[in-house]
């Protein structure tokens, strides 16, 4: 089989996807439809074509947090919410992702508040055709938070991880890296923790050691794109060391670095000295709508870079499928993943 037939067909994990950063241009061009029948003011006209974020873009990841005002304005109500839940979920699916972790903040807006935001990206995943994939959902505390609002969702999510734990399974750290302090979201997180749920903390998107150890002394369940650590990319000696001790599993997102110009280019990504070292990693899509991506596609971007075979690509799937939040899916995944193996006649 062709390597990119490979890829798509391999059964995937996905498990650092933003939602409103996951929206295609055919869903925001759904949604639009749907807010103008609904006579919800339209204020993305102008917009939609700056969504994307592509390999030739001059912008950079200070500017990619602008970009997601404009998912935002088309995810203003809960049934849009809704939708684009059930419309990115699909697109997931039929990318051969057959469990995701999908990831949202909880707004306000002129027509939910953050429990019906909850509620909504929950009937989404409800509502979606689930017989090939298993989704849950982790709620996101975005770094440019008062404490008061991230105390807020840490409640929410704790509330809701009681009432539904069969999808709420953790809260993450994410949003803009150099605004914040690690140390202010430090209380909420572990309140979450301490209630049951699991964490991931955005690390090293910029270089800040300081932040980095505290983040990886505090042993979340999961980092997410971890790029200043090793010195190569930015980091210390006393960086790499305190992951390869720790051994956090670090959620990886090669477009998502190298088209913010994180990283300089696919070669020159942390991937290779964190898959040499045998540092736990996931591939992940991050924002496949503002970065033009696909699943199956960043795991064929890690073949044709770092020369990977069949084999180790099918070992990194099954390797993914041991830090899914949802520790009682994670049998369900990993078999689904190893009957794909077996039947490619793949020794792992
Ligand atoms: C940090 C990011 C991110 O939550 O509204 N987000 N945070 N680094 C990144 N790297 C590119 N990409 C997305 O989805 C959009 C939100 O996800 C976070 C930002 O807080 C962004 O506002 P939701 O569904």
């Amino acid at each position: 089989m062709e390597l990119f037939n490979f890829c798509r067909e391999l059964p995937k994990v996905e498990l650092h996807a933003h939602l409103n950063g996951s929206l295609s241009k055919s869903t925001m061009l759904q949604l639009k439809r749907l807010n103008a029948d609904s006579g919800v003011k339209d204020e993305t006209n102008t917009f939609m074509d700056e969504f994307v974020m592509g390999a030739g873009d001059t912008r950079n990841l200070a500017d990619c947090f602008q970009i997601f005002s404009i998912a935002h304005a088309l995810t203003i109500t809960p049934q849009a919410l809704q939708i684009a839940t059930i419309l990115t979920l699909q697109e997931f699916q039929d990318d051969g992702c057959c469990y995701i972790e999908l990831r949202s903040t909880p707004r306000d807006t002129p027509y939910m508040n953050k429990r019906q935001y909850i509620d909504a990206i929950l009937e989404g995943i409800r509502n979606h055709d689930a017989s090939n994939i298993i989704s849950r959902l982790i709620i996101s505390i975005n770094r440019n938070m008062l404490q008061k609002e991230s105390d807020e969702i840490a409640d929410l999510a704790i509330e809701y991880f009681q009432k539904h734990p069969e999808l709420v399974v953790g809260v993450e750290l994410s949003g803009n890296p150099t605004v914040g302090d690690f140390q202010s979201f430090v209380p909420a997180l572990t309140r979450a923790r301490d209630a049951g749920l699991k964490i991931a903390l955005h690390c090293g998107e910029i270089c800040n050691p300081g932040e980095i150890l505290e983040m990886i002394n505090f042993k979340p369940d999961r980092l997410g794109h971890g790029i200043c650590i090793h010195p190569k990319s930015g980091g210390t000696e006393e960086t790499w060391q305190a992951l390869c001790r720790s051994l956090i599993p670090v959620e990886l997102c090669l477009t998502s670095n190298v088209n913010t110009k994180s990283v300089p280019g696919y070669d020159l990504h942390h991937f290779k000295e964190f898959y040499e070292a045998g540092i736990p990693i996931i591939i992940n899509t991050d924002d496949k709508g503002v970065f033009a991506t696909s699943l199956s596609q960043e795991y064929m971007l890690c073949a044709e870079t770092f020369q990977l075979d069949k084999t180790q690509l099918a070992r990194l799937a099954v390797g993914a499928c041991q830090h899914v939040f949802d520790v009682k899916s994670r049998d369900t995944v990993k078999s689904k993943v190893l009957e794909f193996v077996n039947k490619h006649g793949l020794c792992l």
